[in-house]
Formats: C-alpha cells, sequence, structure tokens
C-alpha cells in the first residue's frame, strides 16, 4: 500500500477581475508543484471576500474569471479539488461553532483586521471583516489540512487556526488535525515596479507596478521597460541599495528557471535596457498562454459551473463529515431522517 499523500488546502479572494504576478508567483506556481506530492484543495474564497462590499455580479464574474486563470496557471481540476467556498455551506457553519471558542480579546489581536480596518475607519469595518480570521480557521480544519501554503501575511491566521483546534481538541476530544505552519519563502515575494519598497498588491494606489495576468501583451512590456530602476547603470544582485533591480532579477530567474547569478552574468555590463528587454520577453512568454487559455476557459463558463460542482460535491463529503462530528461533539441533537 502507498501512504495517503498529506492533505493541504489553500485559497485566495476571487476580489478582482485578474490576479497578478505577485500572486502567480507567489501562490499558484507553488500551488501547481505541491498538487504532484499532496492531496490538494484549492478554493475560492468568496465568504471572505464580501466581508468588504463587493458588487453582486461582479463578485459572480470574478470568481469564474479566478478559478479560469487557476486552471489556466496549471491547477488541475482533476487531480485537486478545486472549488467555490460558498458552495460548501459547512464553512459558514464551521464559523459559527469556532466565534463561540474565539476569545474577544484575542480575536482583536489579529493585525490584518487592524490594518484592514484602519483603511476603512474602524465604525465603517464590518463585523464579518472581525471574524474574517476565524472563517479561514475552519475553511483549513473543515479539510483535516496538515499543510496550509501560504505567504508570511497570513502567519498569525494559521497560529489562530492552531490555537483554536487545539482547544477544540482538548475541550471536546480529538477531533481537529493540528495545521503545520507552511510559510512559502520570501524569496518569492513580488515588489511594486514603480515602488519597490512594497510588495506588488491589488490594493496600491496606483496600478502601473502591477503586472496583471489579463493584462495584453503590449501592456505587459511596456510596464516592465517602465520599471523603477536607479542610476548607477549596473546589473548586480543587491535587495537593499538596488531593491527595483533585485525585483527585476528575481521575477527572471523564477520564470526562466534559473538561478539569479545566471541572470546577472549573461546582463552584466549590458545596461538595464537590454535586460527589461528580455525580461518582458520571459513575462509575456510565460503570461500569453495563460491569458489565451483563460479567456477560452471564459467562453464556455457553463463548463466551468460544471467542473466547480462536481469539485464543491467532493469537497463537500470530506467537510461534511468534519462537521457532523463537530455537532456531535458541541452536544447538537441530530435531525431524525
Ligand atoms: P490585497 O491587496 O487585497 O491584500 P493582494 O493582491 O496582496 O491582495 P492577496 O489576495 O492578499 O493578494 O493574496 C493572494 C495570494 O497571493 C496569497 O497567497 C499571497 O501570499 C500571494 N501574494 C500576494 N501578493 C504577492 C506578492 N507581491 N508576492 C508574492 N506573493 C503574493
Ligand atoms: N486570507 C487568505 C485567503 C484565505 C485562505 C484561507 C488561505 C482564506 N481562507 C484558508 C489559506 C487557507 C489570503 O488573503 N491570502
Amino acid at each position: 500500500m502507498t501512504e495517503p499523500k498529506p492533505r493541504l488546502l489553500s485559497g485566495m479572494q476571487p476580489s478582482a477581475d485578474s490576479l497578478h504576478l505577485g500572486n502567480y508567483i507567489g501562490a499558484l506556481l507553488s500551488w501547481k508543484a505541491l498538487q504532484e506530492t499532496h492531496d490538494a484543495f484549492f478554493f475560492l474564497a468568496d465568504l471572505h471576500a464580501i466581508t468588504v462590499p463587493q458588487e453582486p455580479e461582479l463578485l459572480r464574474a470574478n470568481t469564474r474569471r479566478t478559478t479560469a486563470q487557476y486552471i489556466a496557471a496549471g491547477i488541475d481540476p482533476s487531480r485537486s479539488t478545486l472549488f467555490v467556498q460558498s458552495q460548501v455551506p459547512a464553512h459558514a457553519e464551521l464559523a459559527w461553532v469556532l466565534n463561540t471558542l474565539t476569545g474577544f480579546g484575542e480575536a482583536s489581536r489579529m493585525t490584518q483586521f487592524k490594518d484592514k480596518a484602519a483603511k476603512q475607519g474602524q465604525e465603517a469595518a464590518s463585523v464579518g471583516l472581525f471574524t474574517y480570521p476565524i472563517l479561514q480557521a475552519g475553511d483549513i480544519l473543515l479539510y483535516q489540512a496538515v499543510d496550509v501554503p501560504v505567504g508570511e501575511d497570513q502567519r498569525q491566521h494559521i497560529e489562530l487556526t492552531r490555537d483554536l483546534a487545539g482547544r477544540f481538541n482538548s475541550r471536546f476530544g480529538d477531533t481537529f488535525t493540528v495545521p503545520k505552519p507552511y510559510i512559502l519563502k520570501d524569496t518569492a515575494k513580488i515588489f511594486d515596479l514603480q515602488n519597490p519598497s512594497s510588495k506588488m498588491s491589488k490594493s496600491a494606489e496606483s496600478h502601473a507596478g502591477l503586472i496583471w495576468l489579463m493584462d495584453e501583451p503590449k501592456v505587459t512590456a511596456k510596464k516592465i521597460m517602465r520599471a523603477v530602476t536607479d542610476t548607477d547603470g549596473e546589473v548586480r544582485y543587491d535587495r537593499e541599495a538596488k531593491p527595483g533591480l533585485a525585483n527585476l532579477l528575481t521575477i527572471f530567474a523564477i520564470l526562466d528557471n534559473r538561478s539569479i547569478e545566471s541572470v546577472v552574468e549573461e546582463f552584466a555590463g549590458g545596461g538595464y535596457g537590454a535586460l527589461k528587454k528580455a525580461l518582458a520577453e520571459v513575462v509575456v512568454g510565460t503570461l500569453e498562454p495563460i491569458r489565451a487559455r483563460t479567456l477560452e476557459l471564459l467562453d464556455d463558463p457553463g463548463e466551468l459551473d460544471r467542473i466547480l460542482g462536481l469539485n464543491a460535491e467532493r469537497a463537500n463529503e470530506v467537510a461534511q463529515q468534519t462537521l457532523d462530528t463537530v455537532y456531535d461533539r458541541v452536544g447538537f441533537l441530530r435531525r431524525v431522517r
């Protein structure tokens, strides 16, 4: 008998019509590799997305568009379970139970909430935004996931998940697998091309330094040619002194599957222009097939919805089993059928 593969889960909010290069390099590329070694669950976190106001028709369209981009980037819905969070009711149901086990003070310490609430003004922030990390804990625990690949910014939410799992287990008996932090390397962090001290992020004030997966190739190339660097003109990797160039070298090395040193060696002495031109080709060469495949998939929304439906069924089987145990353990009276 072969060992079962370890369970893995991760997700993103479908809150824009395109993913960006940071999402691709920081999340999708590693997800794609991890689906080989894991029993992987990937989902579109639409319940999380509505913690800030969303236009209903746009949310629905962005959920399909983000799904198509996952698939186009290599997430295979016949190997991994790729589903929409709201299509599996157990997410909302488990979140309620976990809400009752989370201290108000404990939730108040979540830094992502504090940052997001500060942006909107404390009074305008919803209670849903406040309990966001508890819903996220439920996502993970429902599937008994061991590995949860996320960026450093999500570490605190994974720690909360571990605490809640431990608390539930000691109070009601062993129910949840306690997930391990699986923090993706900072080397996979991509910075804004116009403002290389900030990470590439869809909530940036200007989108001039963001590469969208769905941008036209010409637009992508132009954004790279205009990337902010420095004035000394020397091609070498120095994160501190030359953050703009270091970011370009990182993107080059990852997408062209080679070391940063080999890129530096090739372009040393050549100035930034040649490097940017070659990088534009590498980025367009990577993203153009993904964009084309995404558009093709979006041509048949019925088929996308069907794939999501089948995958939600499989997700539901696993999730419902965990939820049944939870309901039983906390003392809910079961409906007789
Ligand atoms: P927001 O601005 O709303 O926070 P975002 O554009 O920063 O959004 P998220 O939705 O927070 O993106 O992240 C989705 C996934 O992409 C996460 O796994 C995150 O770690 C990864 N990710 C986001 N931005 C980057 C980046 N610049 N470099 C590497 N990974 C990133
Ligand atoms: N908060 C995460 C998205 C997310 C998630 C999850 C990631 C929601 N639920 C469960 C991993 C596991 C984000 O903003 N990147």
